[in-house]
């Protein structure tokens, strides 16, 4: 949109009178970020009901995103960016003396995912809206987000992330468009004069769905689509006498809390209840939406995509089954073609603990509806599929089996697309997890590789990247990624490859302040910035990364005259708070950091920083000061990973096993721009099949290795005896089960390398060039695009190649 400098500084100073009733020098800078926000909205609010009113009078095909987690981010600069507003702004807060940085960094940030699946919805809800499709989030308004990190003598506690204290700035309560969604009670099918079934219920708990939308700009095309939050309330007509507290409180803890834990099903009544109710609050909004323009639901499917991210909302499934049969009388048949014509299922693990199970008396009490409907799905599912396929494979993947309602595999049999997130992964659904449902179904399986936004990664978090790229090559590549590619022409460019050691050098600074200031640990930025971002779980193996460092430490105090370049190893990692080996691990972490840090010998050549508190703010000042991308999670147990792909969009290159994504990373960069070792998925496998994984002959041959794990136990890192001896016995007792010994010999040696490698930095840079100008493969825009081709159906802004 347009806005001249004058403009805004009117608007703005008007805003603030209007709010505070007082001048610009009595605010505070979040009162200053309020203000903006408002006038954002104001700016943006035309943008909002136009791309509503245009996708209801051309009838468009709409997408529906279904996800108990989002990850957005900060909204301010992004909406700023997005609207084309972000240079005025800035300048005209300038001209009032004030810094736009500041007053954007008061924004809270909310933490309404636990880590990678929130963040791809937040990334993919970006790139719909940037991308001019129809789409729309579904998901919920939780009361306090994830926990915020803080360190207690070097142990992880948890505070509550209460985000909405001083209220939400973007978002529009809509309380005309609430619904009521039913738990528990009876429930029974009631013969109708006209020989159709009603269902009947008596003692419900209802529960009032009300809706918060906030609009989600697209990067300047005045579109802006509608992210839609469901918070769990009191029915309004209720008696409120009749409420006892016991009652309001179960009502009140539905969407109190995000459940902390990543990759990990929770397994607990109240998960379920916060399914059900964000998934038929969902699908009830847009049958209402749909049956009230169209008079009828039999096109449904020509209307209207939902997707199951991930298979928390799997009861979409059953819940339109449900509001098509009962409200709308559709036959079964007719019922489920349309729902398996609307449905489409992302997995993202192939972690067992992580494939959601609940006991069917669990199920059945609190959904009886919903189950009966389940139950009709299991029946029809045997019958159809037992002839062909046999009873085995049937019973072990019908939707309820072993007394428990199986959430994947409901999810594979009522929709039309099942995919996973890297072509490895995929390979695995197909071969392992849900081999079977693939012998079923081989058509609905395909993959859809992750990719991030790279306005939030690239043009917002590194704004002297992208002011250098935009004077190489222009900016064409901040509408189309791929661009990014024509940068390989300066591979030999000497000028502009210093110029990105400036960069890196300039954000290595920004954060390097950050940690002291937070830390108080000083950190040069002519170190290597090695770093590791990401959820704490064994499996992401922040263990081996750790053994380097001890044995770093002890190279320098065996031979304090050996120059190696300087090392800062940076972690940021929220461990779940029931996950009692991952919060040993930051213990050992931060126990190492002190030790290292204040060591007189080591000086400034080795530095550890934990820095408290990861999220998508931190990932942002973080990132673009990388060097070392740590992707070293155990072969096959990765689905994907995504701050792979934005470390190296922002020039560092990535220390990876070949796991998930980092294999096309590797392939898209080129194998002599990374650091790739380890064993591969076919290697982990061959191990589990034959059994004969001997972690202790690791120990027992490398007499480097056996020094390193021995600090665990001897007293070398002080005040970690019980978590020293923990995680010691995990690799020896009970033989390790995420083969870090295995790895560690290759890994250690790339690190050698990339030590090697970093003092000529000429050839340094031409890697990290190499890793920016491919990262234009890994956009969301382009994920997005496949789905929507593939997948949705639906028409979108066409990119370039
Ligand atoms: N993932 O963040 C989660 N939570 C889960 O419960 C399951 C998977 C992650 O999803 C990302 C997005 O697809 C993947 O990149 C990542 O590998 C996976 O662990």
């Amino acid at each position: 949109m347009k806005l001249t400098q004058a403009q805004f500084k009117q608007d703005f100073l008007a805003e603030i009178k209007t709010l505070y009733a007082t001048d610009l020098s009595d605010t505070s800078k979040f009162g200053q970020f309020l203000a903006l926000g408002h006038l954002v909205r104001r700016y943006d609010g035309p943008n909002w009901t136009h791309t509503s009113d245009q996708y209801r009078e051309q009838d468009r095909k709409q997408v529906y995103y279904f996800s108990i987690e989002f990850l957005p981010g900060r909204l301010l600069k992004s909406n700023l960016l997005n609207l084309g507003l972000l240079d005025t702004v800035r300048q005209g807060l300038k001209d009032l003396g004030l810094d736009f940085d500041e007053i954007s960094t008061a924004e809270p940030d909310p933490g309404l995912g636990n880590g990678g699946l929130g963040r791809l919805a937040a990334c993919y809800m970006d790139s719909m809206a940037s991308l001019g499709i129809a789409g729309n989030g579904n998901g919920i308004r939780y009361r306090y987000g994830l926990f915020k990190q803080v360190f207690m003598d070097g142990y992880q506690v948890e505070l509550p992330d209460d985000w909405l204290r001083n209220g939400n700035v973007w978002e529009i309560r809509r309380e005309n468009k609430a619904c009521l969604v039913r738990f528990g009670g009876n429930v029974w099918m009631a013969p109708q004069p006209d020989g159709s079934l009603k269902a009947m219920y008596e003692n419900t708990d209802d529960v009032w769905a009300v809706p918060y939308d906030t609009g989600l700009v697209g990067y300047r095309n005045d579109v802006t689509n509608t992210l839609r939050l469901w918070s769990a309330e009191l029915p309004p007509s209720a008696d409120k006498t009749g409420f006892s507290q016991a009652r309001r409180d179960r009502i009140d803890e539905i969407t109190q809390v995000l459940y902390p834990d990543d990759s990990n099903s929770a397994g607990q009544a109240l998960r379920l209840r916060q399914e059900y109710f964000f998934s038929s609050a969902g699908v009830q909004s847009i049958v209402r939406h749909y049956g009230l323009r169209h008079q009828g639901v039999k096109a449904l499917a020509k209307k209207v995509a939902i997707h199951i991210n991930d298979t928390h909302p799997t009861l979409v499934i059953p819940e339109l089954m449900r509001l098509l049969m009962d409200e709308h009388h559709c036959s079964w048949e007719v019922a489920w073609a349309l729902t398996t014509q609307v449905m489409s299922y992302t997995n993202h693990t192939i972690m067992q603990e992580a494939l959601e199970t609940w006991p069917i008396d669990m199920f059945k009490g609190l959904l009886p509806r919903i189950y009966q409907i389940v139950v009709e799905i299991d029946r029809r599912y045997r019958e159809a599929q037992t002839p062909i396929f046999g009873e085995d494979l049937v019973n072990r993947t019908a939707p309820l089996g072993n007394g428990q309602v199986r959430m994947a595999f409901l999810a594979v049999i009522g929709s039309h697309s099942v995919n996973g997130v890297a072509p490895l992964h995929t390979q695995l659904l197909k071969e392992d997890v849900l081999r079977d449902l693939y012998q079923v179904y081989p058509e609905r399986f395909n993959n859809k590789t992750n990719g991030i936004a790279t306005r939030r990664w690239q043009q917002l978090a590194n704004e002297p990247l992208s002011s250098l790229i935009d004077s190489k090559i222009g900016p064409t590549w901040r509408r189309q990624p791929n661009q990014l590619k024509t940068l390989t022409a300066y591979q030999s460019d000497a000028k502009f490859l210093k110029q990105l050691t400036a960069v890196k050098t300039t954000n290595k600074a920004a954060l390097g302040a950050y940690i002291k200031s937070e830390l108080g640990i000083t950190v040069r930025t002519d170190a290597i910035f090695d770093v590791q971002i990401k959820r704490l779980h064994a499996y992401k193996r922040q263990l081996l990364h750790v053994f380097e460092i001890i044995r770093e430490y002890l190279a320098i105090k065996d031979e304090p005259k050996t120059v190696t370049p300087p090392r800062v190893h940076i972690f940021g990692a929220k461990a779940a708070p029931s996950y009692h080996y991952a919060k040993s691990i930051i213990k050992l972490i931060n126990a190492l950091a002190d030790l290292v840090n204040h060591d007189p010998a080591i000086g400034d050549r080795l530095k550890v920083a934990f820095i408290p508190n990861y999220g998508v703010s931190l990932g942002e000042l973080i990132i673009p000061a990388a060097d070392v991308s740590e992707q070293i999670s155990t072969a096959s147990k990765e689905a994907s990973g995504t701050s792979n792909m934005k470390l190296m969009a922002n020039g560092a290159v990535s220390l990876a096993t070949l796991d998930g994504a980092n294999i096309d990373i590797i392939e898209a960069a080129g194998e002599v721009n990374e650091y790739s070792f380890g064993l591969t998925a076919k290697a982990v496998y061959g191990y589990y099949e034959r059994g004969d994984y001997h972690a202790a002959d690791f120990y027992k041959s490398n007499p480097e290795l056996k020094r390193v794990l021995d600090t665990l136990i001897d007293g070398t890192i002080p005040g970690i005896s019980t978590e020293g001896q923990e995680i010691y016995d995990s690799l020896l007792r009970y033989n390790d089960e995420f083969f870090v010994l295995a790895d560690y010999e290759s890994y250690v040696q790339q690190q050698k390398q990339i030590s090697h490698d970093f003092q000529n930095q000429k050839l340094w840079q031409q890697k990290a060039l190499a890793n920016i100008a491919a990262s234009g493969v890994f956009s969301a825009d382009l994920a997005v695009a496949r789905y929507s081709d593939d997948i949705w159906q639906v028409p979108h802004t066409k990119l370039l190649n």
